[in-house]
Order: C-alpha cells, then sequence, then structure tokens
C-alpha cells in the first residue's frame, strides 16, 4: 500500500526559524523541504528572467511581486505531484495562498510566533552557504570554523537581506500581509501555531505533530525529551 501523503507549509516572519526547522522536518521525516528564498536565490544566481526581476525587490526587503513568486513556486511543485513536502516562505499574501489552494490541498501548517526583537537579533548574526541552504548562527549553531561551511568547506555569505535596515523592512511587512493568511488556515481548521523565543524549545512539539501523521524516517533524530518518553 502507497503511504499517505503529507503536504505542509511553514509560515513565520522572516528569521522565525522556518529553514532551520524546515531542514529538522526533512531529515526526521523525509519532507521534500521546498524554500521560496532559495528558488529565488537559484533564479538570481543564473540570472533567469524571474531572477533579474526578483533581485530588485529582495535587495531592498521588499515582497517579490505576487505574479513571479507564484510561478516559481507553483512550477516547482508540479514536479513534487507524488512526493510529500513542506513549503517553507510561501504562501505570504493572501494572492499566493489562494493561489496554492487552487492546485493543491494544503494538509497542516505550522506557524511560528517569535517576538520581533529576537528576530532582529538573529538575523544580523545569521551566515548561510547559498549552495545548500545551509543556515549558520554565530551563537546558535556556529560553523567548526569561522565563515567557512562544516560539509564542503566553501565560504559563507552574509546576505543583503539581512542588513539591519533590510531586516526591519522586512519585518514591518510580514505583519501586513501575514495575518489574513493566518486567519484562512485557522478558518480551515489546519493551523498549528507555536510561539517561544528557541527553537530548541518549539521543536518537541512539532515532532510531535508530524509524528501523529506521518512515520519518521530517522526516529533516532527525535529530540531528547520525546526519546525519554518513549523509552
Ligand atoms: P526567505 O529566504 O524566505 P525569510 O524572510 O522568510 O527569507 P529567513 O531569513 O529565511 O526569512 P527563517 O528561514 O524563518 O528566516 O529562519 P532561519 O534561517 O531558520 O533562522 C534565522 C537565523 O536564526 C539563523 O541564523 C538560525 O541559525 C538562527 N536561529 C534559529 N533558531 C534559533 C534559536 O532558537 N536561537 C538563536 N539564537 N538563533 C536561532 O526570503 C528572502 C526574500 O525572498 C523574497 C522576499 O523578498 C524575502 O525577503 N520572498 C518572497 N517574496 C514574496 N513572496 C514570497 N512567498 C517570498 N518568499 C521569499
Ligand atoms: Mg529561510
Amino acid at each position: 500500500m502507497a503511504s499517505k501523503l503529507l503536504r505542509a507549509v511553514i509560515l513565520g516572519p522572516p528569521g522565525s526559524g522556518k529553514g532551520t526547522i524546515s531542514q529538522r522536518i526533512a531529515k526526521c521525516f523525509g519532507l521534500k523541504h521546498l524554500s521560496s528564498g532559495d528558488f529565488l536565490r537559484e533564479n538570481i544566481k543564473r540570472s533567469s528572467e524571474f531572477g533579474v526581476l526578483a533581485k530588485q525587490y529582495i535587495e531592498k526587503g521588499l515582497l517579490v511581486p505576487d505574479q513571479i513568486i507564484t510561478r516559481v513556486v507553483l512550477t516547482e511543485l508540479e514536479k513534487m505531484r507524488n512526493q510529500s513536502w513542506l513549503l517553507d516562505g510561501f504562501p505570504r499574501t493572501m494572492a499566493q495562498a489562494e493561489a496554492l489552494h487552487g492546485i493543491s490541498d494544503v494538509d497542516l501548517v505550522i506557524a511560528l510566533n517569535i517576538p520581533f526583537e529576537t528576530l532582529k537579533e538573529r538575523l544580523s548574526t545569521r551566515w548561510i552557504h547559498p549552495p545548500s541552504g545551509r543556515v549558520y548562527n554565530m551563537e546558535f549553531n556556529p560553523p567548526h570554523v569561522h565563515g567557512i561551511d562544516d560539509i564542503t568547506g566553501e565560504p559563507l555569505i552574509h546576505q543583503e537581506d539581512d542588513e539591519p535596515d533590510n531586516v526591519a523592512a522586512r519585518l514591518r511587512q510580514y505583519k501586513d500581509f501575514a495575518k489574513p493568511v493566518i486567519e484562512f488556515y485557522k478558518d480551515r481548521g489546519i493551523l498549528h501555531s507555536y510561539s517561544d523565543t528557541e527553537t530548541n524549545r518549539i521543536w518537541p512539539y512539532i515532532y510531535s505533530l508530524l509524528s501523529s501523521r506521518i512515520t519518521a524516517v530517522h526516529p533516532d533524530t527525535a529530540p531528547e525529551s520525546l526519546q525519554s518518553q518513549k523509552q
């Protein structure tokens, strides 16, 4: 018997830990991690038509127009018809939520509520490895060697949209656009919200939620608190 597919969305302001939690979910549960920000950066890197357009907005800390990002993300989703996926960073506006709703059901939505002060602090000390999307934070998960990716030995970068002025603009904008999207999923009874200042305190609850829907592919990666409950 084919196992049931799970289609999930993770919502949250910039720096709320969507990427960090998505990587854990992908590793533990085998869902394909689809990040709208990563798709845009890939397009920018190869100077595609979408990439050239998107760059102007990202550099200013602005949202990319709905029709551009929707085309990019829905094209990727088309390739994932027979796979479980986790969409990170999309939808961010009602137009995007409606476009997604038009092509696929969503089974569950995770929303991260993190205080804005915490977000500003995190993003200003964030470094990423663009080819893999691995993220580091100088306090939370520093690389073994300063400025170098642990796995490939390649250099890490500090993204332009993580500069303080851009961060403030991204946070303001998020608030305005996210509210109706959150209501949209709440009304459908599929929204699961988590509030804390630490990803590691939220993670056991998300692990538990996912475990009730899908079999872990790597149960040994369960958070410590859950492992001790199971013994
Ligand atoms: P992105 O790339 O989607 P954002 O704006 O959603 O970017 P970002 O920056 O990727 O947000 P995140 O994924 O929510 O944040 O968070 P993260 O990267 O996991 O964690 C942030 C940092 O905090 C990391 O350094 C991590 O190690 C650290 N950290 C995590 N947890 C903790 C903790 O508990 N404690 C501490 N101390 N640190 C922690 O989008 C980029 C741009 O693309 C465009 C927009 O212009 C956007 O600005 N875009 C879209 N435009 C329109 N519509 C869309 N749907 C778009 N999607 C992307
Ligand atoms: Mg991210």
